[in-house]
């Protein structure tokens, strides 16, 4: 039989930062409360979380790199929402943002869960924020809860 480890998806006891965009709040606020709704749910007391607003997706990284570095969370939702304009303007904030995400969490050794939403249209945005496509801010932090405590094990 093999040794199987999978992670417990019981938040009691995690601190938890989440980072998140003002640009775009009106679809970044609902994904913050599906983040929040999703750890306390799952036992993580409501004041164990710090809820920090950054201005766009770009800024995104370097903060998640200060709030990793501070020693003092066990993990981190990164939650954003860039909409696509008539430039290419877009790419180069996702395609950053999502860059500096993964090497913060590789580099600094934290869970991390990705909830930057990268949509052609508002309506996208809206849809994966709560509405007919979940909660990418529910499923990031998902996916931080499930990282730790799959890392607690190796
Ligand atoms: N930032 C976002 O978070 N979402 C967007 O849709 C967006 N658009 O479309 O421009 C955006 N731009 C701002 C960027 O993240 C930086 O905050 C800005 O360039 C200043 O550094």
């Amino acid at each position: 039989m093999p040794h199987i480890i999978e992670g417990q998806m019981t938040a009691q006891g995690l601190k938890v930062a989440i980072v998140a965009t003002r640009f775009n709040d009106f679809v970044v606020s609902h994904l913050i409360s599906g983040a929040m709704d999703f750890l306390t749910r799952h036992g993580m007391q409501a004041e164990d979380a710090t809820i920090i607003r950054v201005p766009g997706a770009f800024e995104l990284p370097l903060v998640c790199k200060k709030v990793a570095a501070s020693g003092k969370y066990d993990g981190i939702v990164a939650l954003g929402a860039v909409i696509r304009g008539g430039t290419p303007h877009f790419d180069y904030v996702c395609n950053e943002a999502a860059k500096g995400l993964a090497m913060v969490s590789l580099d600094k050794d934290i869970p991390l869960g990705f909830g930057l939403l990268t949509c052609d249209t508002l309506e996208q945005a809206i849809d994966r924020a709560g509405a007919k496509s979940g909660n990418k801010g529910v499923e990031a932090a998902s996916a931080m809860l499930e990282t730790i405590r799959v890392l607690e094990q190796i």
